[in-house]
């Protein structure tokens, strides 16, 4: 299997400082094969902004991946809020790109965030975490213009309850709905390596979520760290692996202008 680490941030996301170089630097320190920089762009935040600058982006980024093409494989991605509410405008930003590769990830539902907690004002965690999936079915149903949908189970991060597990269960038809409906379109889902710190022993989504996407079909599988510095670039990625080896998958996907590589 090949090590890959296609989900990083760095300044020119609303959230990172990370240098890019530094980035690249560390992916070599860690051995991977290739990387993918997936800065963000969400159109309706609350609080923070999430523009970028594609043309500096992809200056910077290109005269990077030239500088280090004798030394690894990089690729020039965007992760990109789905919004229902900005469906046109996601759709033309997506194709006026020429993105490598693109993460659909649902960050605010309906101008509602969660990461400063306002989305889960008044809720129970089973009505925040079904309204969660139920708003990535409609998503994935809705939008085509993504590879991978993000950090399925991000919503488990924010929650303000004791226990922050996503009991899995209790929503599998609506899970089982999303996976299917990527399966069909011909998308693929990420393990995002950010969750260890949360969950331990796996990341967004749990290798659960990965061997149902398998067994349901599922073809098309990342990882990616979800960096926003670069002492992270890399980190549990080869555990990762090493799960999606045992679940039976032979090799990462790689994307290049959002056709798979391999
Ligand atoms: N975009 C972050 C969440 C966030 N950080 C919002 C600052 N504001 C998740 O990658
Ligand atoms: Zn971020
Ligand atoms: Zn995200
Ligand atoms: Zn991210």
């Amino acid at each position: 299997m090949r090590k890959i680490d296609y989900h990083m941030h760095t300044h020119f996301s609303g959230d990172s400082e990370a240098s890019p170089r530094e980035h690249i630097e560390q992916a070599i320190r860690m051995g991977l094969d290739e990387i993918c920089f997936t800065d963000h762009r969400d159109f309706d935040y609350p609080i923070d902004t999430f523009d970028l600058d594609t043309d500096a982006y992809f200056m910077e980024l290109s005269a990077l991946k030239n500088e280090y093409v004798d030394r690894i494989i990089i690729k020039i991605g965007v992760e990109v809020g789905l919004d229902m509410d900005h469906i046109d405008e996601i759709n033309t930003f997506v194709a006026q790109c020429p993105f490598d590769y693109v993460i659909g990830s649902i960050h605010v539902i309906h101008h509602t965030e969660f990461y400063y907690g306002e989305f889960f004002k008044g809720k129970t965690k089973e009505e925040a975490h079904r309204e969660f999936f139920e708003e990535t079915l409609k998503c994935v149903q809705t939008f085509d213009c993504f590879n991978c949908l993000g950090h399925l189970d991000y919503i488990m991060r924010y929650g303000p309850y004791e226990d922050k597990r996503v009991e899995h269960e209790l929503y599998q038809d609506i899970i089982d709905e999303i996976l299917k409906t990527l399966i069909q379109k011909g998308k693929g889902i990420e393990v995002n390596t950010s969750g260890y710190a949360l969950n331990k022993t796996c990341g967004f989504p749990n290798f659960d979520i990965v061997k149902r996407y398998k067994e349901l079909g599922g073809t098309i599988i990342t990882v990616g760290t979800d960096s926003h510095t670069s002492d992270r670039v890399g980190e549990h990625v080869e555990d990762v692996l090493k799960h999606y080896q045992d679940i039976g998958f032979d090799d990462v996907t790689t994307f290049t202008k959002r056709v798979k590589d391999n």
